[in-house]
């Protein structure tokens, strides 16, 4: 669905939204990598999060969820997957209240397709993009395969992004589908266990810091915010920009606020407030 469409179909929904209203509503609001679906404790996370946003919706203006939203997904074309209701009865609600809300996909929700476009109003992105939000510029993104550092990831990334890859998945059995992906993301959940990686690898072994300090190199950045590490962080990358990871929504409960009254890009912990996280104690909280 087109933007256009996608405001159109929102003024349709709610007719008596007035433009004060709208006005009010200043805060971008940041959230990753909630892995739905995965783990005892899903549909806690799941409720947990609808709460959240039903919180900020008044004051949220736009929400950009950064991927890995979902553990697995596949669109199919006539049916969908089961699970997942509460979210994306919210999502719907607060897109069509008139929040602008934008979806990196991750590495686990890659084929969502066109399904939160088409049933919830949600602006799908594939790869990190430049915001201008109030004359701020915000790289915005996911995460994965950044920095060329792991070459075997970026050929599995391939073999996911193929559309032919995505067609010959269709025509195998959803049982088989759904049980190979929650086996896959299982054992890479096992694997970054065993390599204990959610700590700051070093400038040299992130692959979003070596990313985004190669596109500063060519264009101003304010603001680059990424998931993917599930560790939450905010770090100075140059003289005038800082790095954010919104950490996750699974293991904690981050989420990143932007204000632009007074351009202030914070990160929070839903029960335990601002964090100050820099490299030196990445994911740690204190006040
Ligand atoms: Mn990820």
């Amino acid at each position: 669905m087109r933007h256009q469409d996608i405001e159109t179909s929102r003024r349709q929904v709610d007719g008596t939204q007035s433009l004060e209203d709208l006005k009010s509503r200043s805060l971008v609001v940041f959230v990753s990598d909630a892995h739905l679906g995965s783990g005892a404790d899903s549909r806690q996370r799941e409720l947990e999060l609808c709460a959240f946003l039903d919180n900020i919706k008044g004051d949220c203006r736009q929400l950009f969820l950064l991927g890995d939203i979902f553990d697995f997904w596949f669109t199919y074309r006539y049916v969908v997957p089961r699970g997942h209701v509460r979210l994306l009865g919210k999502l719907a609600e607060l897109a069509d209240s008139g929040v602008e809300i934008h979806f990196f996909i991750g590495n686990h929700d890659r084929w969502l397709f066109d399904y939160l476009s088409d049933e919830c109003g949600i602006i799908m992105h594939d790869d990190p993009e430049v915001f201008d939000i109030d004359g701020r510029r915000f790289l915005i993104g996911h995460g994965d395969g950044l920095g060329h550092l792991d070459k075997s990831f970026d050929r599995l990334r391939s073999i996911f992004r193929s559309r032919l890859n995505q067609r010959l998945l269709t025509l195998l059995p959803t049982s088989w589908v759904f049980s190979f992906a929650h086996r896959w993301s299982d054992s890479n959940k096992e694997k970054h266990a065993r390599e204990d990686t959610l700590h700051y690898l070093g400038d040299d072994r992130e692959g979003i810091v070596i990313y985004c300090r190669e596109r500063m190199a060519s264009e101003h950045i304010d603001y680059c915010i990424f998931g993917h590490r599930h560790t939450p962080l905010v770090m100075p990358l140059a003289e005038g920009c800082t790095y954010v990871n919104t950490g996750d929504w699974m293991f904690n409960r981050n989420y990143a606020v932007y204000n632009p009254t007074d351009h202030s890009l914070r990160l929070y912990d839903l029960h335990q407030g601002e964090i100050f996280a820099g490299p030196g104690r990445f994911g740690s909280l204190s006040k």
